[in-house]
């Protein structure tokens, strides 16, 4: 299940307040995935992509939250013009209205994207439900 957190945070913020409410950082493994969220979302989020290292940035290393774990990122939707690594600091990945990704300064604020991995393991799909929900 995905749901949006839409009080606007940074990457890092995102990070820890899906902690705190038992979700986690959503990765997005599949374009079906991709296209649920992009339907229901209202503003850019933020999605648990970041570069694992930055050491060669034209490389990439891009990888996913999964959990407390990092995955390689097998799946991308760049929009046409990313990643453009501005300024050399875009290092984490937005999902824009579009539904597609750009690189984006950490310390950018937007809505978070967060999975709930237990419902997700138990009906095995990460998108039967869908909320959007603030505190
Ligand atoms: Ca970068
Ligand atoms: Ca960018």
């Amino acid at each position: 299940m995905f749901s949006i957190y839409e009080l606007q945070k940074t990457w890092d913020k995102c990070h820890t307040t899906a902690t705190v409410y038992e979700k986690s950082f959503a990765e997005i493994c599949i374009k079906q995935e991709n296209e649920v969220v992009a339907e229901y979302m209202a503003g850019p989020v933020w999605i648990g992509g970041f570069q694992s290292t930055t050491d060669d940035e034209s490389n990439g290393n891009w990888a996913l939250l999964d959990g407390p774990h990092r995955i390689n990122l097998t799946f991308s939707t760049w929009d046409s013009d990313q990643p453009d690594d501005v300024n050399g600091v875009e290092d984490n990945i937005v999902m824009k209205e579009n539904g597609f990704w750009g690189d984006e300064k950490k310390q950018h604020t937007y809505s978070c994207l967060f999975i709930d991995p237990i419902i997700t393991h138990k009906a095995n799909s990460k998108y039967s439900i869908f909320l959007s929900w603030h505190f």
